[in-house]
């Protein structure tokens, strides 16, 4: 049977805005205020997932969240009609307006993680939406985030959807963005990595500035009810010293693709302890001597401020139809010395990596979401890509479809003033009516 990775990327929504709304996201606090557009957002994503589809790599399209959550200023005790509502929020708490309106489903990365049937004891294909709970903003994503991803995974023969974990410090969980896939290849069955940056644990080291977001007991919990096992999975703390310089998630510094491990030196508490760790489980997975490649930067080549100023770790790796490797990364790292000396190393270096390209990814890396961000990560068997939702799927026709929907129904710009205009809720609205016939998924908006 083979397989595939397929690249879920979330379409940015016509709310894509600059709130400065996660502590410890260095570009979002950064970019706070600041006007975005969201119809380049949009178009920047679009272009990626086009590139993707034109090296023969299945893509699908995420369906943006529904905009904005004025049920959640309901729960908070503001009232009126809509125009009341927003009025005395934007007053009174404009950081929950533009937490009603945050276009964050974008960075399907933190959607859900995601098990390959080829590495499940029931050989099914498990999702567990991942809870957000740190963010606001972010926590309204988890029921919405399950429920879309039953409608394009519906077919139960195949696809298993769990509750996203409970809402409790316990089991911060923000998804595929802590999760790594290592196998021989497709086909063959895969080792997870699962990165948390807390336990709820006495003496346990912590950040001292910023919020570790993901917890050990969300990793066991998925382990568990991913059907995985001490044979084919593994977690690590991130390094605490990291968090605090910006690194917020573990896609920010690794990233790993079939034998392919990129990461920094300072990821991981325990880093050559963690690596051996690897190295063994690989060996035991992986019979037939497929070698695993460890390509681990110095913090002399590459300072964690650059890495994350660069997010040279947030691109994607992907396999090219000669089997080669391509790196995917943002245009940033293109501009920034040391990230481009990093990467001109690695293309020299013995791994699979031969290539890279640079995308303009911009107006999403502004609030800290890079190429790697923007996707979901789906390895499927060629009879689990049939059962899926097929309206999702990228072709030619649905990348014109969709340029032709942004460039209607997109501003060009949106600051943070423009979220009190009452305009915009029926605007989104229209753009969402029309992208359900476009997706082909009729009723999957609860508009009221
Ligand atoms: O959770 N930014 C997101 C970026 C998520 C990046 N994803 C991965 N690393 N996989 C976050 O911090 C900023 C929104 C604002 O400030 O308006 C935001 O939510």
């Amino acid at each position: 049977m083979r397989y595939q990775e397929l690249n879920l990327d979330g379409l940015v929504s016509p709310c894509h805005n600059y709130a400065g709304l996660s502590p410890g996201n260095l570009a979002s606090e950064d970019h706070r205020g600041q006007d975005a557009s969201p119809k380049q957002a949009a178009l920047q994503g679009l272009e990626k997932m086009w590139r993707l589809h034109q090296l023969g790599i299945p893509q699908a399209v995420m369906p943006p969240q529904l905009r904005p959550r004025l049920e959640m200023l309901r729960t908070l005790g503001f009232s009126g009609n809509n125009t009341q509502l927003i009025d005395a929020a934007a007053r009174q708490a404009p950081e929950l307006l533009a937490a009603c309106y945050s276009a964050s489903s974008m960075w399907a990365a933190n959607s859900a993680t995601v098990t390959c049937s080829a590495d499940s004891a029931d050989h099914k294909l498990h999702f567990t939406p991942a809870n957000l709970l740190f963010n606001l903003h972010r926590s309204l994503e988890a029921q919405e985030s399950n429920r879309i991803l039953k409608r394009i995974f519906g077919n139960s023969e195949f696809f298993v959807h769990h509750p996203p974990l409970p809402a409790s410090i316990e089991f911060g969980d923000e998804g595929a963005a802590n999760h790594t896939r290592l196998c021989a290849d497709h086909n063959q069955p895969g080792l997870t990595l699962l990165t948390y940056g807390y336990q709820q644990q006495p003496d346990s080291l912590t950040p001292n500035l910023f919020p570790a977001r993901h917890s050990r007991q969300a990793t066991e919990a998925i382990i568990r009810a991913h059907q995985l096992g001490p044979h084919n999975s593994l977690s690590m703390q991130q390094l605490p010293a990291s968090i605090d310089r910006g690194v917020f998630h573990n896609d920010v510094i690794a990233v790993g693709h079939r034998n392919l491990l990129l990461l920094h030196e300072e990821a991981w508490l325990n880093q050559a302890h963690t690596l051996d760790q690897i190295q063994r489980c690989w060996e035991r997975l992986t019979p037939d001597n497929t070698p695993l490649y460890i390509e681990q930067v110095s913090r002399r080549d590459l300072n964690v401020e650059d890495t994350v100023k660069s997010y040279l770790f947030n691109s994607q790796l992907l396999t090219l139809s000669s089997g080669e490797m391509l790196l995917l990364a943002p245009l940033e790292c293109q501009e920034q010395d040391a990230a481009r000396a990093v990467i001109e190393k690695l293309l020299v270096s013995y791994n699979p990596l031969t290539q890279v390209e640079f995308m303009d990814l911009r107006q999403s890396m502004n609030n800290g979401g890079g190429p790697a961000c923007l996707r979901l990560r789906v390895p499927l068997s060629d009879t689990e890509l049939a059962a899926m939702h097929q309206g999702v799927l990228l072709t030619p026709a649905l990348y014109q479809a969709l340029q032709r929907w942004i460039n209607h129904h997109y501003r060009d710009q949106l600051g943070p003033e423009d979220l009190r205009d009452p305009a915009l809720i029926d605007e989104i609205h229209n753009a969402l009516g029309v992208l359900e016939q476009i997706l082909d998924l009729p009723g999957l908006y609860n508009f009221v």
